[in-house]
């Protein structure tokens, strides 16, 4: 479609997408890429200028357009501009960390159930995961059977959300010193539900009505996801379904097959996928194909319910989020699953333009016109099949010519902590030593987290390629995670022959010697949680700071767009790590909240927020920041490379 000035305009950078957009225009389909065309943001709002939590407003209280024109802008309860911009900020810190935890809290019940055996189809299957956690929780796990101790750690993690005082378990994982940071500014997490019902009570009418009082609530809110909610989900998640290791997967909208049942799971809760997979492995739904045709099942991803699968089982991923609707246009998909988070609700009327069946599974989430089965543990496989045989079923339905792109593209996924332990440590050395001294000798520059969402006012995945070719460029090694990892998947970044083709020397030495990706998929938002134990790590393993705010390090979300975005951005930024998001800032509509997120947060946190658009300059930035640290670190000046012999080597280990 053409824009205002007839121009053609560039959607997204990836051919599959481009294709089927173009389809989906043809076919008269409407996606998210012609309503954004149709609907321009409020500029108000955009700003988050616009108060509207009462009855009296909503208030619009924007920008003055000229310089000088500036005066105070109050609501008419006399809330300021200050009040007005952090409680709209803090309020989708909120949202996002109740995302999180609200899927981390499915998990602990889905956990315990497992635990008690009462979940059909799933297991213990990481034994010597659960005993780390359990030991993080304080249980005893000396002679005790397996189930009695993992029934213990679900209770445990089920106490973490209603928890009225005192500090999250996992509060202690991080290093002392961002601990003692943490105390004595008044933020560390009590209980997970705690701290999200006391922001939204604190930003309702007439209550908390000082910016910088309401921002220090929000961090203890974006503390109890990224070391409450979000990292429960992690490890309860490694231990059912097994921690992810390295294995091969394939990315994009090519993955469908003409001749198969195309089913796609799309959502972040990874408990009916994991039953999916057990099923389509039944010799009945096998058959069942077959009669209908079908030359066999092929059990896609979509968004972080793909990031789960993928990284666990190898499961193609579809796309990420701006595909969703992409990948019903092809025709082929017979089948959709959507449960909590990033689905629009768009699918339904795409759906409708073809024979897809959208099937909503959450006891917590319908869309009007799906089909709504709901899945629960206890005759969790039973509905995998019954969702699976209706897929197979719906295969002869086919209405429209399909249309599949032919763009695949192979990568290695599955990096999590313990993985990237052992692979630079050895099982018997585990360790991130290896990491640490290439940091040290400058062969590595630094650490980026490229993480976050599709957001349909930028062009499909520019930012988060064009950011992280220009950071590994400049030997920053790259941990990704959510829709950023799957734009990496796509664009061949997540391959150990990127290092060659895309990094600086240094970085692709070090990626050669090791056998990795320059950019690591360390899995779904949830896992941001793994980069915050991934930098812990580093930081324990000594000579780069006795802190995360020390480490040669930065944080990004270039094509952002969800409350939980924010949520993980705030956590980040409280842990000590400068973050960049792009496309567009909520707190511009006052200078003061801006400042005090990309300035005095930086006092309070040592780590703070920017914001740019450019994924270059923004690249750049993080660049800076991490040779700020390597200088604050004296790893600034060039050092002589020291060829090891044997004797040397042995004296090190
Ligand atoms: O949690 S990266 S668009 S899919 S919010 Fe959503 Fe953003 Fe994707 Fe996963 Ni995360």
């Amino acid at each position: 479609m053409a824009d205002e000035k007839g121009k053609e305009k560039i959607r997204s950078i990836d051919n599959a997408a481009i294709t089927l957009i173009e389809k989906a225009q043809k076919e008269n389909v409407s996606t998210v890429f012609f309503r954004a065309d149709e609907l321009k943001p409020c500029p108000i709002g955009v700003e988050e200028s616009c108060c509207k939590i009462c009855g009296m407003g909503p208030c619009r209280l924007p920008r003055p357009k000229k310089a000088g024109e500036e005066k105070d802008r109050a609501g008419v309860c006399g809330a300021t501009i200050e009040t007005i911009v952090a409680r709209n900020f803090a309020r989708k810190i909120a949202a996002g960390t109740a995302s999180h935890s609200d899927h981390a809290r499915e998990v602990a019940e889905t956990f315990l159930k497992t635990a008690q055996d009462e979940a059909q189809g799933f297991a213990i299957k990481d034994e010597v995961k659960l005993l780390e956690v359990a030991l993080d929780y304080g249980i005893e796990t000396e002679g005790r059977e397996s189930r009695e101790i993992a029934i213990d750690v679900g209770k445990k993690a089920l106490e973490q959300f209603g928890k009225q005082d005192g500090e999250l378990v996992y509060i202690k994982k991080a290093p002392l010193k961002r601990q003692e940071i943490w105390r004595k500014l008044g933020v560390v997490p009590r209980g997970i539900d705690r701290e999200v019902v006391e922001m939204m009570h604190r930003t309702h009418m007439g209550v908390d009505q000082d910016y910088k009082h309401l921002m220090l609530q929000a961090t203890r809110t974006a503390l109890a996801d990224g070391w409450g909610g979000s990292m429960i989900s992690t490890d309860l998640q490694d231990i059912m379904f097994g921690t992810p290791v390295p294995i091969l997967g394939t990315f994009n909208t090519g993955v469908f097959k003409e001749d198969q049942v195309n089913i796609v799971v799309h959502g972040h809760e990874p408990f009916l996928p994991e039953l999916l997979v057990t099923a389509t492995h039944d010799p009945e739904m096998k058959a069942l194909a077959e009669k209908v045709g079908a030359k066999g099942i092929n059990l896609t991803g979509m968004c972080c319910s793909a990031n789960e699968v993928l990284m666990r089982h190898g499961i193609p991923c579809a796309g990420n989020f701006l595909q969703q609707e992409l990948a019903l246009v092809t025709g082929a998909v017979e089948l959709m699953t959507v449960d909590v988070q990033c689905q629009m609700q768009g699918l339904q009327d795409v759906s409708e333009c073809y024979h897809t069946k959208l099937v909503t599974t959450s006891d917590r989430a319908k869309i009007e016109g799906a089909i709504h089965i709901e899945f629960h543990p206890e005759n969790g496989l039973d509905t995998a099949k019954k969702i699976l045989r209706m897929a197979i079923e719906n295969y002869p339905n086919r209405r429209h010519a399909v249309y599949i792109p032919a763009e695949t593209q192979d990568a290695v996924v599955g990096f999590s902590h313990e993985t990237i332990n052992y692979l630079l440590g050895g099982l018997f050395r585990a360790s991130y030593k290896p990491l640490n001294d290439n940091i040290i000798n400058g062969r590595i520059r630094g650490v980026a987290g490229v993480v976050g969402c599709n957001n349909v006012r930028t062009v499909h995945d520019s930012a988060h390629i064009a950011m992280v070719k220009e950071l590994i460029k400049n030997d920053v090694i790259v941990l990704t995670t959510g829709c950023a990892a799957m734009a990496c998947g796509k664009a061949g970044l997540l391959t150990p022959e990127a290092a060659r083709l895309y990094a600086g020397s240094g970085l692709a030495e070090v990626c050669e010697a090791v056998g990795i990706p320059p950019v690591l998929h360390m899995g779904a938002c949830v896992d941001n949680s793994r980069i915050l134990i991934a930098a812990t790590a580093l930081v324990k393993e000594g000579g780069l700071g006795d802190d995360i705010s020390d480490l040669p390090a930065a944080g990004a979300a270039p094509e952002w767009m969800s409350e939980k975005a924010l949520a993980i951005g705030q956590y980040f930024v409280a842990s000590g790590v400068y973050t960049v998001f792009g496309t567009t800032w909520p707190t511009l509509g006052s200078e003061k909240v801006t400042k005090h997120l990309f300035e005095e947060h930086e006092e309070l946190y040592k780590g703070m927020w920017a914001y740019e658009p450019d994924p270059i300059k923004a690249a750049g930035m993080m660049i800076a920041h991490i040779d700020k640290k390597r200088k604050a670190l004296g790893l600034d000046k060039a050092r002589e490379r020291v060829l090891y012999d044997m004797a040397m080597r042995r004296a090190l280990d």
